[in-house]
């Protein structure tokens, strides 16, 4: 595997060995699925750049997650149609998860998820599958293509039943319509807020395995402003970051991506808020006692 440049959080190289990496970071700048605003294929190196920033220990935990091994390896050459995309993320993933790494996707736009997902499926066999998101994604095909990135969770659920859905806030009648005659778990935002969805009770009832996948526009726009399909009313930074401890300390997760940031040339905050999350994924999936 060749290594990047760019190294996530800037590690000297002792940490980003890619034999001694327990995890890797594959940048992936895709955005031939997106809908509206552009800039997500520039989003990878925008994170990597603003990760060098980070602190490298984390108050919290009491811990420097970086200690466990962070690698980021070369992008792969991304052909710009859909079906070559995906096949590369997959081909990609796969050889990477038969080395046993703990493998972080990050996006590009949330149609790469549909490739990885494919190979973590096929790695773990029955697996189930959390997304944090604005959007439910479960469209059957969107601007005439079934493999936009406002189509993933429909491809998905092709594959597994086990799915939670968290943050929704904008979803169309036919994709209401198909939660309620699929009975789908899923949480919209102000079910979130005003507490009416157990979500003790669903996490309970997805059986280990669990992939996750994080669209950043699940967040408020204080949070992270700058993504392809925005929509207000958010998550806020505690919230998001204390739903996700809750998940890595209940849950088995043995793969997450975070897709959909794109970048602007103006918005300094929304890269570091993505590295820093990022960051905070590793240490709960690591050290989450
Ligand atoms: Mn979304």
């Amino acid at each position: 595997m060749t290594l990047y440049s760019k190294q996530f959080l800037g590690l000297e190289s002792e940490f980003t060995l890619f034999e001694k990496a327990a995890v890797v970071i594959l940048p992936f700048p895709y955005e031939g699925g997106v809908s509206y605003g552009t800039g997500a294929a520039k989003a990878p190196d925008a994170i990597l750049g603003a990760s060098c920033y980070l602190e490298l220990y984390d108050e919290v935990l009491d811990v420097e997650p970086y200690r466990i091994g962070i690698t980021t390896v070369y992008p792969p050459a991304i052909p710009d149609n859909p079906e070559g995309m995906i096949q590369t993320i997959y081909n990609t993933t796969q050889s990477l998860l038969q080395q046993e790494k703990f493998i972080i996707p990050i996006g590009g736009d949330h149609s790469i998820t549909i490739g990885y997902f494919k190979a973590i499926q096929e790695k773990y066999g029955q697996i189930s599958v959390i997304q944090l998101d604005a959007h439910a994604d479960l469209r059957n095909s969107y601007d005439g293509s079934p493999l936009s990135h406002a189509c993933v969770m429909a491809r998905i659920r092709e594959k597994t039943a086990h799915t939670l859905q968290i943050g929704i806030r904008s979803i169309s009648a036919k994709e209401a319509a198909l939660v309620k005659k699929e009975n789908i778990s899923l949480c919209t935002m102000r079910q979130f807020r005003q507490g009416d969805f157990d979500l003790d009770a669903a996490l309970n009832l997805l059986p280990d395995p669990v992939f996750l996948t994080v669209d950043v526009d699940v967040f408020d726009w204080s949070v992270i402003m700058s993504t392809g399909t925005p929509e207000p009313g958010g998550l806020l930074w505690n919230e998001g970051v204390s739903l996700l401890q809750k998940i890595f300390k209940q849950k088995n997760v043995i793969g997450f991506d975070v897709v959909e940031l794109s970048y602007q040339e103006t918005d300094r905050n929304s890269p570091f808020a993505v590295a820093k999350l990022i960051y905070k994924m590793i240490g709960f999936k690591f050290f989450n006692k």
